[in-house]
């Protein structure tokens, strides 16, 4: 098929990057333009109202951007500038054509950045490189599969394959997918959340018996005081300004805890209402703690500890007796604890005046209804868990947790990464759940647990891998130690992807390597009997379906069920009793057996076609009720730890600009940060510039130190004054994977700590002023 358009890839040179004062305020008319400009020039009218308008509605697709939940009363414009562009993204008629792969080696493909390969346009055929060879080269469908199932049955044994999946993948094709996996008999399902909120699944997991969010979307409008840690709304979650926005007009207050003073945390101009398009807008936060990375844990026990000293000062009147009589247990362990919490560490960790953390504490003290949302800043820490455990001990204290506008609120990054863990996509899927398949299915799935992200890269160095099969994602760059990671891939015997568009991922192989396009969610999924839905589940558990609008971009793509299907058929075929076929045919068959298999998601079929489908059941929401090991709330005991910096050194996070969506480059721009045409900046406080004796404008090498001492060093990157806390500096992930070092995980989740590495900066080599 030929290409409609070239693809236009203006790619910038390494030193033109401009850098101007940061915006204060996100979203506004620039918010509505930046985000209709794109896709009227890729995609043209029709295609551009077709996609944008069905966004969000009820019978639309759902918004691939990010997992923010839908209000019941939407607006036609349910959607933010980042959502107009990955939407642009994915429906963009511009496609790979058939020479694409004879003109370009894998060699070359592998020099290109990610911004080029995406603007490469939407991949259209199954390829497949033969060991030894240099190309990618169009196959059949049914080649594909014969390859790739021949492939895994040849393996000693169905551990030595591992299926990653990325958080696009819906419900249906999730719970196909896992399902071949443990027929074919392997746990290794790996994830993203293993790199994004696996850190909250055990800290809630743990302490409330539920690794979800415990409120609902009209919750935030509800709330008196909302508290935002380690998220960046403005950029990530922008439809997230309308609720905060709305909270604020009903009298919440709003307090933002992060390093950096991003801008839509300080000020929003909504650009669906009048006030934002001519006014000022909103402010947001009232208060904004300047946090060093890190230090949340121990800003959230100061805060609890001040709590617990307001109870006894007047006794009966502070905290939620009878809810913590009813329902929790362990507070006085945590009393016991707190009280030995050492002022000058929290002062130290946080790098926070003691004012300010009076303040907070003062703010929580005098709201009945109190949520605490978070995201990466939180999660990818050393101390991850342990610090959502303080959240939830926080919240605990005054019952903020099963009442209205109260509680605890990851906020998920992929729009069905939820969804899809619901569905069975997790290495170490709980008993309850193989029972219930081996009951529906009538086969034993291994009970053994899997590898998660950062296990299946080590399994992959040390040769205990051969393929690697991914559903979606981009794990060799969204991982840690980027050449580690490399090198590992490169260690296989064979790497399949199953994709909608070109990323790096494709460029590291194994010996051989097969893609295998897919459709996106925006386009029409025609099968036997008839056009097919699929469903997705949001931050705060609503369940609802997503119908494609605009034809898919090559009449050979298959959808992620159909190629689970035929791939599960090409692997297990009949040994085990499953109507593979069917699936594809009708997703209501899939549906079906989700029904009898995933706890709350009986009568699916049912319930999916209701009006805006439905909200999965919550124990600590709805009912106070809590699966811990014993049915009570728990407060834990979490020892302090601070982020260990040498003097001459700065502690790193790694961070989305606006113009990306993880490893996928939508541009070089990172606009309410003052960034254009460039990624490779590092921003760290004038004064800790000054006292490192280097300047804004200077380039530098980061380099990365760990205990093992390997060299992980990013060369010629540009120093941009920022006001970030001090001792804190930021980069731009995915690049600054590189020196995130592979064994430096979360405790108790393996999560890598992208937000907290030890950094020492050096004048260029090759750039000395
Ligand atoms: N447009 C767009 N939308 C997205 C994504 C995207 O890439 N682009 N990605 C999606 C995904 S998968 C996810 S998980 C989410 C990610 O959403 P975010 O978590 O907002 O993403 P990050 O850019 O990693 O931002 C982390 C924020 O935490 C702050 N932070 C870092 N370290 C600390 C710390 O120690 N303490 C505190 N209090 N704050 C800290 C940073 O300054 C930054 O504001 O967004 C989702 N939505
Ligand atoms: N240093 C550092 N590392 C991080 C993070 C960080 O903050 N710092 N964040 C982590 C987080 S939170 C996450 S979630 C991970 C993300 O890790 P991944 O989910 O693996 O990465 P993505 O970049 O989201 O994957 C994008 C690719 O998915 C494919 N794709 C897009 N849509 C579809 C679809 O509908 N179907 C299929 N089959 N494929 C599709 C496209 O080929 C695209 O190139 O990265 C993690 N890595
Ligand atoms: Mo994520």
């Amino acid at each position: 098929m030929a290409r409609k358009t070239s693809p236009r890839v203006d790619e910038p040179k390494e030193d033109e990057v401009e850098v101007s004062a940061q915006k204060t305020w996100a979203a506004g008319v620039p918010g509505v333009l930046h985000s209709m400009g794109p896709a009227l020039r890729d995609m043209g009218v029709d295609r551009s109202r077709k996609t944008l308008l069905a966004m969000n509605q009820r019978d639309g697709f759902d918004c691939m951007s990010c997992a923010w939940p839908d209000p019941d009363h939407r607006s036609p414009f349910e959607f933010c500038e980042n959502g107009a562009k990955a939407v642009t993204w994915e429906a963009t008629p511009i496609t790979v054509d058939t020479d694409f792969w004879a003109e370009h080696p894998v060699s070359e493909l592998r020099q290109q950045s990610e911004y080029w390969l995406g603007q490469q346009g939407r991949l259209t055929e199954p390829v497949y490189k033969p060991a030894g060879e240099d190309h990618y080269r169009p196959i059949s469908w049914e080649k594909a599969f014969s390859i790739l199932g021949g492939k895994l049955n040849s393996l000693a044994s169905p551990d030595e394959a591992v299926f990653y999946t990325s958080g696009r993948t819906s419900n249906e094709a999730a719970f196909a997918y896992q399902l071949f996996v443990r027929a074919f008999g392997t746990n290794n399902l790996p994830d993203c959340s293993n790199m994004c909120h696996e850190s909250t699944g055990w800290a809630m997991g743990q302490t409330l018996g539920i690794g979800k969010s415990t409120i609902s979307y009209n919750d935030f409008g509800k709330s008196d005081l909302i508290i935002i840690m380690g998220q960046n709304p403005g950029t990530n979650h922008p439809r997230m300004l309308t609720a905060l926005e709305g909270a604020k007009n009903n009298g919440a207050a709003i307090v933002a805890v992060n390093p950096l003073p991003e801008a839509g945390l300080l000020r929003y101009k909504n650009p669906q209402e009048v006030k934002g398009i001519i006014g000022n807008g909103t402010d947001i936060a009232d208060q904004f703690v300047q946090i060093r990375l890190g230090g949340d844990m121990a800003l959230l026990q100061a805060v609890s500890k001040r709590v617990l000293e307001a109870e006894e000062a007047n006794p009966g009147t502070v905290l939620d007796r009878q809810f913590i009589q009813d329902h929790c247990e362990g507070l006085g362990e945590l009393k016991a604890h707190l009280a030995r919490l050492d002022a000058d560490a929290v002062l130290q960790s946080t790098g926070l005046a003691r004012e300010e953390i009076d303040e907070l504490a003062a703010r929580y003290l005098k709201a009945d209804r109190v949520i605490i949302t978070w995201a990466m800043g939180l999660t990818q820490q050393k101390k991850g868990v342990a610090t959502i455990k303080e959240i939830v001990n926080l919240l605990l204290l005054r019952g903020n947790i099963g009442k209205p506008g109260a509680g605890a609120s990851p906020i998920r990054g992929h729009s069905n990464v939820q969804g899809d863990r619901t569905m069975g996509i997790w290495e170490q899927m709980p008993p309850v759940f193989l029972d219930a398949i081996e009951k529906e299915f009538g086969f034993n799935p291994p009970r053994e647990h899997g590898t998660d992200a950062v296990q299946t890269i080590q399994k992959m160095r040390d040769g205990d891998m051969k393929v690697f099969v991914a559903m979606g994602g981009n794990l060799v760059a969204a991982i840690s130690d980027t050449h580690a990671a490399e090198a590992a891939m490169e260690n296989l015997e064979m790497t399949v992807q199953i994709s909608t568009k070109l990323n790096r991922s494709h460029t590291v192989v194994g010996q051989e390597a097969l893609i295998l396009p897919t459709m996106g969610r925006t386009e029409i999924d025609r099968q036997d009997s008839g056009d097919q839905f699929v469903s997705v589940e949001d931050s705060v558990c609503a369940v609802h379906p997503s119908w494609g609008k605009v034809e898919p971009v090559a009449p050979n793509l298959l959808s992620e069920v159909a190629i689970v299907s035929r791939l599960a058929q090409a692997t297990v075929g009949e040994k085990v009793n499953v109507d593979w076929a069917g699936f594809e045919k009708n997703y209501d068959l899939i549906r079906e057996h989700i029904s009898h298999v995933v706890d709350g998601c009986e009568n699916y079929n049912q319930r999916i076609r209701q009006e805006g489908g439905f909200v999965m059941a919550n124990g600590p929401r709805d009912s106070r009720t809590f699966h811990t090991a014993t049915g009570k709330a728990i407060f834990t005991v979490n020892d302090l730890e601070h982020v260990q910096c040498p003097p001459g050194r700065l502690i790193l996070q790694t961070m989305r600009s606006h113009d990306q969506f993880n490893t996928t480059i939508y541009g070089h721009n990172d606009r309410y940060r003052g960034i254009k045409k460039g990624r490779e900046v590092v921003f760290v406080n004038p004064e800790d510039l000054a006292a490192l004796g280097l300047a804004d404008g200077q380039y530098v090498d980061i380099h990365g130190e760990y205990m093992d001492n390997k060299e992980r060093v990013l060369r010629n990157y540009r120093v941009v004054a920022y006001p970030s806390a001090r001792g804190c500096a930021a980069a731009y992930y995915p690049e600054a994977n590189v020196l995130v070092p592979l064994e430096f995980v979360a405790e108790g989740s393996n999560t890598p700590v992208s937000k907290q590495v030890v950094v020492r900066l050096e004048p260029a080599l090759n750039n000395e002023a």
